[in-house]
């Protein structure tokens, strides 16, 4: 199954738009400082960094008919759309580094037109402590950085549902997510109506990550495009603390490493975002520079080579 892995284009989008801790902002630059771009480049791959996006300042205010910042939110998630649209119609694979989750509404948005156009079908890999399935009723917060997957799966506010050519962008049964050991009351009854294929702590001490991960890509195959959507707070804090909701029993370094070697094996991933580093938070960039070892083993470092 394995394929030649595509040119990539890393680029970054600096804000904290869509959570209530300032910081995730400065995610983009502590990735790259970690180097994210010569470690990818190691691995015999052509890596360009396109630098960042622009977008509107964090006004600091509270939610408005239980969004907070939706107009800013819409703004920088527009710009991450018209960025990845333009990376993937070069045939080449986006790396967006957030910010933070709220941007994976128009990064995953741009991959669904694109899937739609090409005739493929999308898998999405979550991997989060949250499963961010919140809507305005059920946030006990109004961050939108809460909301993405509902808003992707059609749940949420017009400008951000619709956000790309296809709308809803998703269906439950394309997401996949790993990780999970937060989800708040009201999104618990959501999550359940509407069939999320949730992988959580629990599942995962239970049977392992190996078959997690074999049970997650079934049915993988040539047609399909990965889309990697990484939130950093999936990781356990202990070994992952620069990031703005923490949640402890998270995914420790082995069985995270696993994931993403068993990602790197199908060789379909096309599209991937890391979200939610939060320096400010963080210990000598620790987080930032486990993001960057992880991204290693999903651009096929691995310890023996594996037929
Ligand atoms: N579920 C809570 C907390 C949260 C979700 N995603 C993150 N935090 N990063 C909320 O605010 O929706
Ligand atoms: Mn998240
Ligand atoms: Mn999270």
């Amino acid at each position: 199954l394995n394929r030649k892995i595509p040119s990539v284009v890393i680029y970054g989008v600096p804000t904290d738009i869509g959570c209530a801790h300032r910081g995730a902002s400065m995610g983009p630059e502590a990735l790259r400082v970690a180097g994210i771009v010569e470690k990818i480049a190691r691995r015999g791959i052509t890596v360009e960094d396109a630098g960042n996006l622009t977008g509107p300042h964090n006004p600091l205010q509270g939610p408005v008919d239980g969004y907070r910042h939706l107009q800013e939110v819409t703004a920088w998630n527009r710009a991450a759309f018209d960025k990845s649209t333009e990376i993937l119609a070069d045939g080449k694979l986006p790396i967006m580094l957030g910010g933070d989750h709220c941007l994976g509404i128009g990064a995953i948005a741009a991959v669904a037109d694109h899937c739609r156009a090409q005739g493929k079908k999308l898998r999405v890999f979550w991997l989060d402590a949250h499963a961010d399935f919140n809507t305005s009723e059920a946030s006990p917060s109004g961050n939108i950085h809460g909301m993405p997957v509902a808003v992707l799966c059609g749940l949420g506010p017009d400008a951000l549902v619709n956000m790309g050519k296809t709308a809803p962008a998703l269906t439950p049964d394309q997401v996949r997510q790993i990780g999970i050991r937060s989800v708040d009351r009201a999104e618990k009854q959501l999550v359940k109506q509407h069939d999320l294929d949730i992988y959580d702590m629990r599942y995962i001490d239970e049977i392992g990550m190996r078959r997690v991960m074999d049970e997650a890509l079934e049915g993988i195959d040539d047609d399909t495009h990965i889309h990697v959507s990484f939130d950093v707070d999936m990781l356990d804090p202990s070994i992952a603390p620069g990031t703005g909701t923490r949640v402890p029993g998270g995914v420790n370094y082995r069985e995270a490493q696993l994931m993403f070697e068993m990602l790197a094996d199908t060789g379909r991933v096309g599209s991937v975002d890391i979200v939610e580093v939060n320096p400010a938070l963080d210990k000598r960039n620790a987080t930032a520079r486990l993001a960057v070892a992880l991204m290693e083993s999903l651009f096929g470092k691995s310890t023996l080579v594996r037929e």
